[in-house]
């Protein structure tokens, strides 16, 4: 999809979504936002996420039997390869020819194979992507009621700078200024308009352990979704905090051979099957 525009994305997205119209979809959001600094960007800010946590938790997705729309940063990491940094240190040659018996890799390349078919990559780049592909993908989904988990694990700018503050060229040393305005958040309009019946589950990080699930549970009551993952930066690979309207519940990764998206994964998914079985209730 690298390359195209947001219509032609859209019409990917439609046509693989029709194929699972009887599934569990999981619209995954991973990696940070860049925000350009310039109109012809040279600089931009951004931050630290590589999208590990969206990566891990599509491949606990996929294998417990969801359909996944992985939108993602461009070169953020993704299911699967995620898990090399270098070919160079697996990389055996044999008459002439490159060949690996690197379990792990051989592994993950048939696991990537496996779920190839239930998985369509959306890429984005900049913050003014995310929104716009967002706002698309979830209007995409919509028919698909309560069989929809969005996940939004992506790293999203708070800030912006509006498109008539931004100066055409290259900002000059002697003219340094950032008229940062507060992204204005979209997600309490999606919840409420787009996926009423879907059950959205967001992220919130915070570095101040004091302050994390009281932001988590402002989320919760600004957006009106139902689920916030509450995590510190220092500690989000072993520990996170689901908050909902009644609790908190902690989950802590002991084992330090698993990864803590299992678990999520594991969780969310009860949750999201007794969201489906109340709305069947309710109706
Ligand atoms: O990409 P990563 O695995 O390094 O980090 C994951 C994360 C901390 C970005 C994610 O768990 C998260 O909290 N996302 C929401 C961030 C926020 O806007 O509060």
């Amino acid at each position: 999809m690298h390359g195209k525009t947001l219509e032609e994305q859209i019409k990917i997205v439609e046509a693989f979504v029709k194929d699972f119209a009887n599934d569990r979809i999981a619209l995954v959001t991973s990696g940070g936002t860049q925000v350009p600094l310039e109109k012809n960007t040279v600089r931009f800010i951004d931050n630290f996420s590589m999208g590990t946590r969206g990566a891990t938790s599509a491949e606990y997705l996929l294998a417990t039997g969801y359909t996944v729309l992985f939108m993602h940063r461009e070169s953020s990491l993704l299911p699967f390869s995620r898990h090399f940094h270098s070919l160079f240190s697996m990389l055996q040659v044999e008459d002439g020819k490159a060949v690996s018996s690197d379990a792990k890799l051989i592994n993950n390349i048939q696991k990537a194979a496996q779920y190839s078919s239930r998985i369509l990559f959306v890429p984005f780049v900049t913050l003014d992507q995310y929104l716009h592909l967002l706002e698309a993908l979830c209007t995409v989904l919509k028919p698909l009621h309560e069989r929809v988990l969005v996940y939004l694990a992506a790293a999203v700018s708070d800030f912006y700078i509006k498109h008539d503050d931004l100066p055409t060229h290259k900002m000059r040393t002697e003219e340094v200024s950032l008229p940062l305005s507060v992204v204005p958040k979209n997600l309490q309009r999606l919840v409420e308009n787009i996926v009423p019946r879907a059950f959205v589950v967001s992220f919130k990080l915070e570095t101040d352990e004091s302050i994390l699930v009281e932001k988590a549970r402002k989320a919760l009551s600004s957006y009106g979704h139902q689920l916030v993952v509450a995590n510190m930066l220092q500690t989000r690979k072993e520990h996170v905090v689901l908050v909902d309207n009644e609790k908190e519940e902690h989950i802590r990764l002991h084992d330090k051979s698993k990864e803590i998206e299992e678990e999520i994964i594991h969780n969310i998914k009860e949750r999201h099957s007794e969201h489906i079985a109340n709305s069947g209730k309710a109706q």
